[in-house]
């Protein structure tokens, strides 16, 4: 089995201009983030990162709607003033280490034309093997970089406290406090001068501690400033960058016909490893650590989008955000019983209590007061937390999760839509006054996504429940009922679903009328103009397929409990697709995936393009505030989930790639059942290499037990050599 990052590591570096246009999007893409502390992507010589330049997981502000709280600044270095400087910033995400270079464009003060010749560099990284430890090299002439204090304090902010003290010895720490939690830092430098060259070694360490949390989380550990200034900087970098190398050895994907989508891929990858940790419990909000965006709350984004992606790609990452929903259900249960109903609801927005926080306000481009109605209505997170667990259940086999509170999750949030669901005098079941995945549409009736999601959750944790013994059978059996009379919006006849009760009855205007995809069409045409036509936000019905999909590989074992009808696919991405805005990240790779599933991966490809530029091109004019961690979560599912059609399939992996002929051939390194493997595939061909036997469904052929599986495709079908 050939290993990832043979030879050099060309084609992991990304590297940006700095401008004054981009300075903002290329901080968060090139963050430093060990999912524990995440340090904005450039060196802070200008003392003027946005505000938050480093963030702790789970540690927000004491506001009445929660944003993470700004910790001490430990990337500050003084340089001489009056100079401007062109910045390049290469970020290698092989190594998880970023290097900041400044070269001298401005007059310099001694009159002399020094353009070019001055130039400072900058090493930094969060350390992944202590997760506390972040460390920066500057070097550069002695007249440029100046010695100033290790740690600066962030921008002041009511209610929040800063408590600087120097600990001796050169170091220094600081504590930045809120009623809620804090985040320390205790720092040392070096500066040492070698003729005019002069370099500072900084390492900085970092605690976090939360209060009144759900798990009284606090982080902090390993050696002291001073046990890491004896280890010295290059070892402890070259101890981090091992680390990071062997991270990829068993998720790294190649796309030599592509390089410009395999550098994106990877740079999404590296996003979702540096944003997840497994120690304890992680808070992995929408931006991850990048940015202050959605206030770092945790949403579906975690759920759905990155948790699958880290449940195969490295799954002991995707523990501590598993974790955060287990340790959150008693506050999910009070939600549901302040809604007079049984279960758990989790919140639409979570943050460290787990109660909702969502927004209730906000304003237009008018700066007209209109209502958020997501944390009262966008209630299908409820099924999104369960099918993640059972999701990584799936692809890990780590059972032992349902016994730590997997499997309470399970049955509460069954009990809750038990609870949430109404029956008309015909016996449907009904949950009304929602709001799907398209946010255009408020207090809906039936959406099908919700509904749909609620049905598997109910059937799922009848099953779990069943094998555990855990509850009584006619409890079991009354899920069971609501889950077969929930109505889903399927038509038969049409073979499509009808995204939420009336919506055919609104008018059928395409998205084309008021623009090209993507775009926010609710802020083109008003908030209340865009609910009365078809045009939808994201995928909606289509991520119902893309959760639940209807095809499996002939030959699966243990299907789904719940599928979605044969044909549907097709028919349901004729209608929604020119009805679908995209006016959010998350749907560019749904839309890919769900395309490829369909046969359609030619089709696929715009979208699969756009989704792996989202970021790097800021395509919504929004990675100032973060990535986005849900479009790149969903990158990594279309290419897996999609082009390769990997499902779990009872104990067997199933595999049915649909790969564009443009994307030549492409690897992808997954973990399956603790079993590392390798999978080539391109339109003709497939090859898997296990580290251990492992069962496989490869479409059309039935299940296959083996180390090394090929297979080629002919006739549009799949045979085994
Ligand atoms: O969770 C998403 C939602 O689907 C669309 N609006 C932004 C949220 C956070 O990313």
């Amino acid at each position: 089995m050939t290993t990832a990052l043979e030879g050099s590591d060309e084609g992991w570096i990304v590297r940006f201009e700095v401008t004054a246009a981009n300075r903002r999007s290329v901080e968060a893409l090139a963050t430093i983030a060990n999912g524990r502390f995440g340090t904005r992507g450039l060196l802070d010589h200008r003392g003027d990162l946005i505000p938050g330049s480093t963030l702790a997981a789970g540690v927000y502000d004491g506001d009445d709607v929660p944003g993470l709280l700004p910790g001490p600044r430990w990337s500050v270095v003084d340089l001489s003033s009056g100079r401007s400087w062109s910045e390049t910033v290469a970020l290698n995400l092989a190594t998880g280490v970023l290097r900041v270079e400044l070269v001298d464009v401005g007059p310099g003060e001694d009159g002399a034309n020094l353009v070019g010749q001055r130039t400072v560099v900058a090493t930094l990284l969060a350390s992944i093997v202590d997760a506390g430890l972040h460390m920066l090299q500057v070097t550069g002439p002695v007249e440029v970089v100046h010695p100033g204090p290790p740690l600066r304090a962030p921008e002041p902010r009511p209610g929040v406290r800063v408590q600087p003290f120097d600990v001796g010895g050169g170091s220094m720490s600081l504590t930045v406090g809120s009623e809620r939690g804090s985040i320390s830092a205790t720092a040392t430098q070096v500066v040492r001068d070698v003729g005019r060259q002069r370099t500072i070694t900084r390492f900085a360490r970092f605690e976090s501690c939360v209060d009144g949390g759900a798990s009284g989380l606090s982080t902090g550990s390993g050696r002291s400033v001073a046990d890491v200034e004896r280890a010295g900087f290059a070892r402890l970098r070259r101890e981090h960058e091992h680390r990071w190398r062997q991270r990829w050895e068993t998720c790294a994907i190649d796309m030599p016909a592509r390089p410009d989508l395999e550098l994106a891929i990877r740079l999404a990858q590296y996003h979702l490893l540096a944003a997840a940790g497994n120690d304890d419990e992680v808070a992995i909000g929408a931006r991850g650590l990048t940015g202050p965006a959605y206030r770092g709350h945790v949403f579906w984004d975690t759920d759905v989008f990155v948790l699958p992606a880290l449940s195969a790609m490295a799954p002991d990452l995707a523990h501590g955000a598993l974790l955060y929903r287990i340790n959150r259900l008693p506050a999910a249960m009070n939600e549901s019983a302040e809604q007079g109903l049984t279960g758990a609801c989790y919140p639409w927005e979570s943050a460290l209590s787990g109660a909702e926080v969502a927004p209730t306000e906000g304003r237009d481009l008018h700066g007209k007061s209109v209502p958020i109605l997501t944390g009262t209505e966008e209630q299908h997170i409820v099924a999104d937390v369960a099918w993640s667990i059972m999701n990584h259940l799936r692809w890990t086999g780590a059972d032992e999760l349902l016994a730590a509170g997997g499997a309470d999750v399970l049955i509460e949030t069954a009990r809750y839509w038990q609870s949430r669901a109404a029956f008309d005098d015909g016996g449907f079941g009904h949950i009304r006054g929602v709001i799907g995945p398209d946010e255009y549409h408020e207090t809906v009736d039936d959406n099908a996504f919700t509904n749909g999601m609620a049905r598997w959750n109910l059937r799922t944790a009848a099953a779990v429940a069943a094998e555990l013994g855990t509850v009584e059978d006619e409890e079991r059996r009354s899920w069971l009922r609501t889950a077969e009379n929930l109505v889903d919006g399927y038509s038969p006849s049409e073979g499509i679903h009808e995204q939420f009760a009336g919506y055919f009855r609104l008018e059928p205007v395409l998205t084309a009328a008021v623009g090209e995809p993507p775009l926010p069409a609710d802020v083109h045409t008003g908030h209340d103009r865009i609910q009365q036509t078809q045009i939808i936000k994201q995928a909606d019905v289509l991520m119902l397929h893309h959760l639940l999909p209807d095809t499996l590989p002939a030959g699966s074992l243990d299907l789904l409990p719940d599928t979605l009808p044969a044909g549907s696919l097709e028919c349901d991405l004729d209608h929604y697709l020119p009805r679908t805005a995209h006016g959010s990240s998350l749907s560019p790779a749904i839309t890919a995936s769900v395309l490829a599933r369909a046969g359609r991966p030619q089709q696929a490809v715009r979208w699969f393009e756009l989704a792996a530029r989202f970021d790097l091109d800021d395509v919504s004019g929004t990675t100032a505030g973060g990535v986005h961690l849900a479009t790149m979560g969903g990158l990594w599912q279309a290419l897996a989930n999609g082009f390769f059609g990997l499902r779990p399939a009872g104990d067997a992996l199933a595999v049915d790639p649909r790969l564009p002929d443009e994307f030549g051939v492409v690897t992808l390194r997954i973990n399956w059942r603790s079993v590392p493997v390798r999978l080539e595939a391109s339109a003709e061909q497939l090859i898997i290499e296990a580290q251990e036997e492992i069962d496989v469904a490869v479409a059309g052929v039935g299940t296959t037990r083996g180390r090394d599986v090929r297979a080629l495709r002919r006739d549009e079908r799949w045979e085994l050599t």
